[in-house]
């Protein structure tokens, strides 16, 4: 029976891994943004891997503000909430109350049953960049335990057409491809300009606003759209976040 657990365990597993190596969106980070991206991604045909560094996917969605476990939602992202199947209660005419645990669960259910595989415990740590072209069209990745205990270990490298860094305030995937290859970013400086203090209205209007590819091949959504374009954070109101990996998706799929 131990053998067989074993077994069962490592060849679904391998098969699962195998399955992934080329394919038509890589998703960095499991936050909002990119749950929302990989499940309307999915949901229309497209083959996507969603990589999370951490053991839980959801970011920073799970504890509400300061563990107080609910999130705000402005109605306009209504129609998302109930598309995810997610409770809630209306707060003001333009506000909706939701239950942090529910919303972020809800995000990796119907995320993983639309068809995304996600590799939790697993870190981005660079993008394949192709060589005639120079656009992104893969990624680099390493379990986070080799990343974390600085193990010299080579990574593993997955094939993408499209690549989002969904990665949150770091912006950890297109600060790397700015900081190691000399390029241009579709930002106004052609750089990563790096995340402003808390704006919670302009914040969220300019998460969608700069929810883009931002160098071929490569996208930004949620607080990473923000962060290179050198805009607001907004604190514990998600509508920005949904939206913009709604917008993220449907970017990609005209562009593959
Ligand atoms: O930060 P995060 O939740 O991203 P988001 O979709 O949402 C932001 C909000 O949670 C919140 C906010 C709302 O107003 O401001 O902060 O922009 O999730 C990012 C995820 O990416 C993972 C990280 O562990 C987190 O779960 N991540 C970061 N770097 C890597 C990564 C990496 N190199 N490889 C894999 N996962």
């Amino acid at each position: 029976m131990e053998v067989t657990v074993s077994r069962g365990i490592l060849r679904s597993f391998f098969l699962k891994f195998e399955d992934n190596l080329d394919i038509d969106v890589a998703i960095v980070g499991g936050g909002p943004s990119g749950l929302t991206a990989a499940y309307y991604l999915a949901k229309a045909g497209k083959k996507v891997a969603l990589y999370e560094s951490k053991l839980a996917p959801g970011g920073g969605m799970w504890g509400g503000a300061m563990l107080f476990n609910q999130i705000m939602v402005q109605k306009e992202a209504l129609d998302i909430i109930e598309e995810f199947g997610i409770s809630y209660t209306e707060y003001d005419e333009n506000n909706l109350l939701l239950d942090s645990v529910e919303a972020t669960s809800a995000l990796i259910f119907k995320a993983m049953q639309a068809g995304a595989v996600i590799f939790n415990g697993m870190k981005v740590e660079d993008v394949v960049v192709q060589s005639e072209t120079r656009n992104v069209n893969g990624v680099v990745i390493n379990w986070t335990p080799i990343v974390n205990t600085g193990m010299h270990v080579d990574p593993l490298v997955v094939r993408a057409k499209a690549v989002l860094d969904g990665t949150g305030h770091p912006c950890e995937i297109v600060s790397t491809l700015a900081r190691k290859n000399s390029i241009k970013l579709d930002t106004p400086t052609g750089s990563v300009m790096g995340e402003r203090s808390l704006s919670v209205e302009e914040g969220e209007r300019t998460t969608i606003e700069n929810t883009k590819e931002v160098y071929p091949g490569l996208y930004v959504s949620g607080m990473s759209a923000n962060g290179v374009s050198g805009s607001f954070r907004m604190g514990p109101i998600f509508g920005g976040m949904l939206m913009s990996g709604r917008k993220v998706a449907n970017l990609i799929m005209e562009k593959l």
